[in-house]
């Protein structure tokens, strides 16, 4: 996607590393391209643990990797803001608070956030379900649910290290790409959901 492309900014939205089968293979693509990119929580949680004996799914991957990855996770914002054609977005891997916004919310929720005001209570609503605010919102974190296209909020998790797809959007173009493990492109883009389907169902959406 990104050599047919070329795009002038790169923004990678976080969990960079861990899930994969070749993180080296990822590290190398970045020192290549050096995209810009905000933090994952897994990207925390390997600086947390980097240098730690411990056996571990984030312990094993800073293994894997040389210490240029380490710094280079340890610079990286748990936000990225820009504009395109006046439309003011944001970029973060989990998401915002829809009442304070980006200012209002601290680093961990920016990189851990599903629901609101919490993920503790399984019947709160998805945050993106409460965002009302000027930017459009760009967030991984939540393969699970799969592409989450909405007014102004846009979920592109499509769980590649399942099996399935992955996606990133074109801002010059609005449009969607994806790509499929091996590489081959996926055109048109397809609705990728956790229990294989891939038909394309309705947007979740709340009070639009
Ligand atoms: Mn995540």
């Amino acid at each position: 996607m990104v050599a047919s492309t070329k795009p002038d900014r790169l923004v990678l939205l976080g969990d960079h590393f861990t899930k994969g089968p070749d993180p080296l293979g990822v590290w190398e693509r970045i020192a290549d391209w050096k995209p810009e990119a905000v933090l994952g929580n897994h990207d925390a949680k390997m600086l947390r643990v980097w240098g730690s004996e411990a056996p571990g799914r984030a312990e094993d991957t800073c293994r894997k990797l040389p210490d240029e990855a380490r710094a280079w996770l340890g610079g990286l914002p748990t936000a990225i803001e820009g504009a395109h054609e006046g439309v003011p977005w944001i970029a973060v891997h989990g998401g915002l608070d829809p009442i304070r916004g980006l200012e209002g919310t601290d680093s961990a929720r920016r990189y851990l956030m599903r629901r609101w005001p919490n993920d503790l209570d399984l019947q709160n609503p998805f945050w993106w379900q409460l965002w009302f605010r000027p930017e459009h919102v760009f967030y991984g974190h939540d393969a699970f649910r799969g592409l989450q296209a909405h007014a102004r909020t846009t979920g592109l998790d499509t769980g590649c290290c399942y099996g399935n797809a992955l996606s990133a959007y074109l801002l010059e173009e609005r449009r969607l790409l994806q790509v499929r493990p091996d590489g081959t492109p996926i055109d048109p883009p397809e609705l990728f959901w956790m229990d294989g389907s891939t038909a394309e169902r309705p947007p979740i959406t709340f009070g639009r």
